[in-house]
């Protein structure tokens, strides 16, 4: 299986995140890619290719175009303050607040285009960014042009990121822009399919009103997990898209029994809808010893994962996400791609 890197993700390292009322440094961390890097590598998965430049054409199809200019500009504008540390937001217009307007002021703008705090920007955010966007769209185009799967080995994830806010550690929604580029390219009914132990709220808001694009997603329930306002089973599509929106929340410590049978429901869904081509967001923060995470899966399951992804026939492209448990996240990633390929 061809994967697709840049070294490009090491332009963006966040200092610290909120943590239990203190700042910890991010969970979030380029040492996670030289992990899976390394794992692909020694495991003989394939070839490792950089990713080819797609430009802000792709992007903007899934994400409001003043949204990727606030991307391109921020630390441009935050520099203009004199600030030294990283760029994050701290004011946001929930409830009754004014949304209508996007603020002048940068720290105003950090909120607006935001739904959490998790999304430091600093000098090399935008860069990493859209080397983790082409990435995803040098996937595509390679299961498009009849390669049976791809990894795109994606830095920063890309999954909470919606049509016009970053959260969660996302800031360009990688899988969403790579299934849009997928219809894009004539592929009639796409599916996503997301296994990060967050649910893919930036996702499942893109495609929510539309009956060409699937989304299925296993998650911690959001009644008590991040990120909290989305994910719920009742969340189903609207208007056109009503039944094309598939949430199976799951509750802490759920383990590879419960987990591999939510794992068919959503992947006969998927061969219900008609789904010809499959968009993986590719999370491993469902193992047992994540740091920030509730379910209890071994290294082992992920291979049980792959084998059952693969078993929808489909061509299929395998976006990374979320998972920091540094250590133990190459060996997780890797038996997901090898039980793709070897069952
Ligand atoms: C891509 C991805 O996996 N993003 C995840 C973003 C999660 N951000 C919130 C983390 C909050 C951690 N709180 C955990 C409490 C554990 N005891
Ligand atoms: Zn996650």
């Amino acid at each position: 299986m061809l994967t697709i890197h840049s070294d490009d993700h090491r332009l963006h390292h966040g200092a610290g995140e909120f943590y239990r009322g203190r700042i910890v440094p991010c969970f979030e961390m380029p040492a996670r890619v030289e992990q899976i890097l390394a794992s692909v590598a020694g495991r003989g998965l394939g070839p490792v290719v950089a990713p080819v430049r797609h430009g802000r054409a792709p992007v903007e199809r899934v994400h409001a175009a003043d949204y990727v200019d606030f991307l391109a500009s921020a630390w441009d504008e935050w520099c203009a303050l004199g600030e030294i540390g990283d760029a994050l937001p701290y004011a946001w217009p929930a409830h009754d607040l004014r949304a209508d307007r996007v603020p002048d002021h940068i720290d105003g703008k950090l909120g607006f285009y935001s739904i959490d705090a998790a999304v430091p920007i600093t000098a090399g955010t935008w860069a990493a960014v859209q080397a983790s966007a082409d990435c995803a769209l040098t996937g595509a185009a390679a299961v498009l042009g009849g390669e049976r799967a791809a990894f795109a080995l994606c830095r920063p994830p890309g999954h909470h990121a919606g049509p016009r806010a970053m959260g969660g550690f996302c800031y360009l929604n990688n899988a969403a822009i790579a299934a849009q580029a997928m219809r894009d390219a004539g592929v009639v009914k796409v599916a996503v399919l997301d296994v990060d132990y967050h649910h893919g709220n930036g996702t499942q808001a893109i495609f929510y009103d539309r009956a060409d694009v699937f989304f299925a997603s296993l998650h911690g329930d959001p009644a008590v997990e991040y990120p909290f306002f989305a994910g719920f089973a009742d969340e189903t599509g609207s208007g056109a898209g009503q039944g094309c929106t598939l949430n199976l929340p799951l509750p802490w410590g759920t383990a590879a029994g419960a987990y591999l049978a939510a794992l068919d429901t959503g992947c006969a869904a998927i061969a219900a809808f008609g789904a010809q081509a499959l968009v993986v967001s590719l999370g491993v923060d469902t193992f047992a010893g994540d740091p920030i995470s509730h379910f209890k899966l071994e290294s082992a399951d992920f291979t049980r994962i792959g084998a059952r992804v693969a078993a929808l026939g489909l061509p299929t492209l395998f976006v990374m996400e979320g998972g920091y448990a540094v250590g133990d996240i190459g060996t997780n990633v890797a038996n997901v791609l090898e039980g793709f390929v070897h069952g």
